[in-house]
């Protein structure tokens, strides 16, 4: 069984996928800057901040495989995406090349295409349209990848995730939304499949109402069982108590474009 390290451990994902995850891989180590709470005695843990190399190094000696979830999930100044995510990341992809990691899957987000409307649907060959310096530095995470692939032969896989959770909370979530036993395939296919060289998944169910070509990962196999129309009801109502938000509503990335946005919505590229 190979042994994999996650970051992140302490965050949403990483706290949901600690109650996936043993049962496929017994072999993990969890990481991250602070020890997840309620960490149990028969779970590994090593401590590391992605800005620090040499503890990177450290977390990830003999992996097979890694799932990067680690790094600043929402927008940031940018000093802190700076840290977090774009040193962070490099020094997970050099370390991984260092250490001898095969496969490396990172946790990228629809915030690398968010300003794409919501009218348009797109693939992963469309270029990226970032919505924040988070977004920003995930389009980098999956440059990276790219390069620590075909310059290094790592198989490398970016999920671009919707939105993770139990059931999607609001209209354009129903749209983006990933059932966490979908990311569990999506990953699954990201450290096993023997053809991954460097791909680009949606992380996305099976929602009808999505945006997103997920051809890629239906070719290696993704099945998502989780469907967003199930609860459209209850997103709706809540959708319902928001306010309105005419930039957000718009884009793909929703308040993450409307944040700090002073250009014309009239102007907006579809
Ligand atoms: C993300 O990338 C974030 O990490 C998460 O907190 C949500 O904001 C999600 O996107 C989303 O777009 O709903």
């Amino acid at each position: 069984m190979p042994t994999i390290v996650v970051t992140g451990a302490a965050g949403g994902i990483g706290t949901r996928l600690r109650q996936l995850l043993p049962s496929v891989y017994p072999d993990i180590c969890w990481s991250d800057r602070v020890a997840p709470p309620h960490l149990a005695s028969h779970e590994r843990f090593v401590k590391a901040d992605l800005s620090v190399m040499s503890e990177v190094e450290q977390a990830i000696d003999g992996a097979h495989g890694i799932v990067h979830l680690g790094g600043h999930s929402i927008e940031g100044s940018w000093e802190t995406i700076l840290n977090a995510n774009i040193i962070g990341c490099y020094n997970l992809f050099e370390a991984a090349r260092r250490r001898g990691v095969e496969r490396v899957v990172f946790a990228s987000s629809n915030h690398a295409i968010g300003f794409y409307p919501r009218q348009r649907r797109i693939g992963t060959d469309d270029p990226v349209r970032p919505d924040s310096r988070y977004g920003v530095s995930k389009a980098f995470g999956e440059a990276l990848g790219a390069l620590y692939a075909y310059k290094h032969g790592l198989r490398i896989t970016s999920i671009r995730i919707g939105n993770f959770g139990e059931a999607p909370v609001d209209e354009r979530r129903l749209s983006i939304w990933l059932k966490p036993e979908d990311l569990v395939q999506l990953i699954r296919i990201g450290l096993e499949h023997p053809d991954i060289r460097c791909e680009i998944f949606y992380g996305a169910s099976d929602n009808s109402r999505g945006w997103w070509d997920n051809a890629a990962a239906f070719r290696f196999g993704y099945r998502p069982q989780g469907r967003s129309e199930e609860y459209v009801a209850a997103a709706l109502a809540a959708q319902a108590k928001l306010p309105a938000d005419p930039v957000g509503d718009w884009y793909q990335g929703g308040p993450f474009c409307s944040d700090e946005f002073d250009d014309g919505i009239e102007r907006s590229p579809v």
